[in-house]
């Protein structure tokens, strides 16, 4: 063998070398990442693995890609071109957000879900906001502070959105009462223009807040004062003018009536949730979309509920400029209420779609353990935040 010719043999030794390191490298590091995603997938506790939640389940899939029986050779080329993508990049594809939020509202999105009459307050703040003194007939004197002010509120990571809020939060408070009660709210206007309390629900026409007579103008107050009936799911909202700009800028929250005779089966926990949007350019169309305001929220912090129990959503929709909304759960079905008004379900679906303040009751069960996404079907809201995940543990 003369010296040109080892020195290419030595090179090209070196190249195999080189290369089935480089391979094993790579097979190694995707399992070792798939690996680590299923051994951590259970506990999901730790606000980084909250965070990525819906990037993992994506990850496992690669998993699958580079397992032996995977047989598609793009399936492992898109794996391999993920593995240079940045956390930016990645999120994008996953249709998740990097980072959390930093400015906290008053609530947080998970707290929000569970809280109606400031229940979430210790004694001594909830008594300023909320008082509740029961009467001879044996109803209840319900009493809200309800203030409306200016309010920068953050809607996704470092996307900040100068609101309209009723007590500093969008949704506003959850107003909760038993069919008969007397809600009484103590309005006032902090705000720089004018604002109303329009409530849905039985009431005299003076109580309507609807009218440019019924307008608070900033620095006024007004009292409203009805009798909650009939039973269901409502909402309430400012209805000055323009009614398009006060409810878009967030004036809106759920106003829940309990039926005083409940035949319906006892829920083991109830989730108040809120779809909405935001147009952060003023251009008519929202650029995020949500429920409970903040995007991707419940993906980055799944709703725990447990296998098997009842679990009662109040999904009201509030989205404005666009004409219309919708809610689908992946892995299951839901009895649905409509309006909330009547005992016995009118639908049993995975879908429901509502124009702008319909709403429903919807009672579903997981039967599997796991983790369950809910979102728009709509593509669209889905992939600018109007998605979540439901985790259903033991
Ligand atoms: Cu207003």
């Amino acid at each position: 063998m003369n010296t040109s010719k080892k020195i290419a043999a030595i090179l090209a030794v070196l190249i195999l070398v080189v290369v089935g390191l480089l391979t094993y490298n790579i097979l190694n590091n995707a399992s070792h990442d798939g690996h680590d995603m299923d051994g951590d997938a259970m506990t999901a506790s730790s606000s980084k693995h909250q965070m990525g939640s819906f990037a993992e389940m994506s990850e496992m899939a690669s998993m699958y890609c580079t397992s032996p029986t995977s047989t598609d050779p793009m399936c492992l080329e898109y794996f391999q071109s993920r593995k240079d993508l940045s956390p930016e990049m990645k999120a994008q594809e996953d249709n998740i957000m990097v980072g959390e939020t930093t400015k906290k509202q008053s609530i947080s999105p998970t707290d929000f879900l569970t809280t109606w009459n400031f229940n979430n307050l210790p004694e001594e703040e909830r008594d300023k906001l909320y008082k509740e003194t029961p009467q001879p007939d044996g109803t209840t004197l319900r009493e809200y502070w309800i203030t409306a002010r200016d309010e920068d509120i953050e809607i996704a990571p470092g996307v900040s959105y100068p609101a309209w809020t009723y007590n500093g939060q969008v949704p506003a408070p959850t107003i909760r009462a038993t069919e008969g009660d007397t809600v009484k709210i103590y309005f006032t206007n902090a705000g720089n223009k004018a604002h109303t309390i329009h409530s849905h629900g039985f009431h005299p026409a003076s109580m309507d807040g609807s009218m440019p007579g019924d307008f608070v103008y900033p620095g006024g107050t007004f009292t409203y004062e009805f009798k909650a009936e009939p039973f269901g799911l409502h909402l309430y909202h400012c209805h000055a003018s323009p009614l398009k700009q006060h409810i878009a800028k967030g004036l809106y929250g759920a106003y829940i009536v309990d039926p005083k005779v409940d035949t319906r089966p006892k829920a083991d926990k109830e989730l108040v949730m809120v779809m909405n949007g935001f147009d952060t350019d003023g251009d008519g169309e929202n650029e995020v979309y949500g429920v409970n305001t903040e995007a991707f929220y419940y993906a980055r912090n799944p709703i725990q509920v447990k296998q098997g129990e009842l679990v009662r959503i109040f999904l009201i929709n509030v989205l404005e400029n666009d004409p219309l909304n919708s809610f689908h759960l992946h892995g299951n079905f839901f009895d649905e209420y409509r309006t909330g008004t009547q005992l016995e379900p009118d639908n049993f679906t995975d879908i429901t779609s509502f124009i702008q303040g319909e709403r429903a009751i919807l009672d579903v069960r997981f039967k599997f353990k796991g983790m369950y996404m809910f979102h728009a079907h709509q593509s669209e809201f889905t992939e600018k935040g109007w998605m979540g995940m439901f985790e259903v543990i033991e």
